[in-house]
């Protein structure tokens, strides 16, 4: 029995799903070469990548934008050759700058320089190569064209690396390199492309960390980065996570409002404008204010009333935040006290919502 479950798991990591990746002579990669070598399923099982190495296999990227750290692993070698691998600048192929030299055992990592700090870097994006001749780059198309023979049909360069993000690591590719030979009509390969499998860290697929707006994100949940997936398709993944809501004029546990909910102040306060005030009483507002069904706002806001998500100022609906930094609003702005009486919860007041109201007694003059 024992064996039976162990050849039903073994036949599920190993399981291959839709391939993506095609050569100019019809076949597609990459392939188990059933050779007794370690495959790459293999390699990203021990590792605990939760990777498809045949559906997750893309000739793309096969360019990077290199961050401020770098680190380079050879991470499996299934090959009886001894290369090197280097990194080059998109714009400059012909210069192959050395990473990692031929002979380096597999499980060795080099973390040293990162190639954005590198004197020879020129800016741009980069891409990896095996060091022989010619070198087999991460590029397809910067590699032998087969437009002969088995590619006479459908002639285009040989894939000679596939790449996938790490499912276990930020900013982390690996690069899967076979290394024979090819020529303009055939290639001296078997397809398994675990020859040479690099980890690189530190870099990224081209529009990575540019910022985005998360579609269908509301408050703290909508702004965020693009992140690389396979085959270097962009997510847009948010930089906040919902969380508790707070008084700061901010949407934190992103349902559409600001600074709803019971709670958010002291017992003796009001959110109101994003920060937590005291109640107001009637002239005891600042001079150009009115208090005004219990809050003391602008003279020229007393006529306004701002549609959600706006607050007046100035006789003007704006955003809460405008030309402030939230919660830090302007001093004269915040400083509104609330009186009880005709408020309720839920009352919209010059484009905020009250979320509490705090009887107090009515002062007198003396
Ligand atoms: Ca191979
Ligand atoms: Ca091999
Ligand atoms: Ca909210
Ligand atoms: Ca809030």
């Amino acid at each position: 029995m024992r064996s039976m479950l162990r050849a039903a798991f073994l036949s599920l990591v190993a399981a291959p799903g839709l391939a993506q990746v095609t050569l100019p002579n019809g076949l597609v990669v990459p392939r188990d070469s059933v050779n007794g070598e370690i495959q790459l399923y293999s390699m990203f099982s021990t590792r605990g990548e939760a990777i498809d190495w045949v559906a997750d296999a893309r000739a793309t990227p096969d360019v990077f934008s290199p961050l401020c750290s770098f680190s380079a692993e050879l991470v499996l070698k299934q090959s009886g050759s001894s290369l090197g691998v280097g990194w080059y600048n998109v714009d400059d192929p012909s210069m192959i700058f050395e990473i990692l030299p031929a002979g380096t055992p597999v499980g060795t990592t080099i973390t040293g320089t990162s190639i954005r700090d590198d004197a020879r870097y020129t800016g741009g994006l980069v891409g990896f190569a095996l060091l022989r001749s010619p070198a087999h780059y991460s590029q397809a198309s910067l590699n032998t064209v087969c437009n002969a023979g088995a590619c006479a049909a459908t002639p285009g360069p040989w894939i000679l690396s596939v790449s996938y993000p790490s499912s276990v690591e930020d900013d982390a590719w690996y690069l899967a390199f076979e290394d024979g030979d090819t020529s303009s009509s055939s290639w001296n390969n078997d397809g398994d492309y675990n020859d040479y499998v690099f980890l690189f860290t530190g870099v990224a697929c081209a529009g990575a960390g540019e910022p985005c707006e998360v579609p269908d994100g509301v408050g703290i949940c909508r702004a965020g980065l693009q992140e690389c997936g396979v085959g270097g398709a962009l997510t847009c993944r948010p930089d906040n996570a919902a969380r508790d809501e707070r008084c700061d004029g901010q949407d934190e546990d992103c349902d559409g409002l600001v600074d709803e909910g019971e709670g958010l102040c002291g017992a003796a306060e009001l959110c109101f404008a994003g920060v937590c005030v005291p109640p107001c009483f009637e002239g005891g507002c600042a001079t150009g204010e009115s208090c005004v069904e219990g809050v003391c706002i602008e003279d020229a806001c007393v006529s306004m009333t701002c549609d959600a998500g706006l607050a007046c100022r100035g006789g003007a609906c704006v955003a809460p935040c405008a030309g402030v930094v939230c919660p830090n609003l302007p001093r004269g702005t915040l400083r509104r006290r609330v009186r009880g009486g005709h408020l309720r919860r839920g009352k919209r007041l010059r484009g905020w919502r009250v979320r509490r109201v705090v009887r107090v007694p009515r002062l007198r003059r003396r």
